[in-house]
């Protein structure tokens, strides 16, 4: 079993088009605990720095662009296996391709507007859940 932590950002098209209660009750329902969350809003070297590693690809600038574009509801998420889980939750990056009752398959707009975010490595939630909250934050 892998580890127990994911960082999700609920992304500027869900939260402008009212879904940030119905995704979270997704989320719970999926038997994730929340143990951070706040509303907030990237500036743009927060979100260049989010997604550096896909600075060569020819999206990073809409990526970026979309990202700082509205608030974004950030949350640390505990669940046994949580990557896999969560990324099972959301489904596929391109909505299309998104299996049925996934969160992407029900909110996202675009492959670009895709409503969520999911850690894809448990190091890689460590550092995301750092890069939105403090250790005192975390509960
Ligand atoms: O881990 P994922 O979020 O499912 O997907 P990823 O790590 O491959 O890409 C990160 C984000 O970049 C993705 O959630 C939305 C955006 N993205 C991916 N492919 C494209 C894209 N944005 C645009 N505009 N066009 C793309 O082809």
């Amino acid at each position: 079993m892998s580890g127990k932590i994911t960082l999700t950002m609920i992304k500027p098209d869900a939260v402008q088009n009212g879904h940030i209660g119905n995704i979270l009750a997704d989320i719970t329902n999926a038997g994730f605990k929340i143990k951070a969350m706040k509303l907030t809003q990237l500036s743009r070297r927060d979100a260049e720095l989010f997604y550096a590693v896909h600075k060569e690809r020819p999206f990073f600038g809409e990526l970026v662009d979309f990202m700082i574009s509205g608030p974004i509801v950030a949350a640390v998420l505990e669940k046994d296996n949580a990557i896999e889980e969560f990324r099972n939750l959301i489904g596929a990056t391109n909505p299309q391709e998104a299996a049925e009752g996934t969160i992407r398959q029900k909110y996202a707009e675009s492959i670009a507007a895709n409503a969520i975010h999911g850690s894809d490595s448990d190091e890689n939630a460590e550092i995301e859940a750092a890069f939105h909250f403090s250790t005192r934050e975390v509960y």
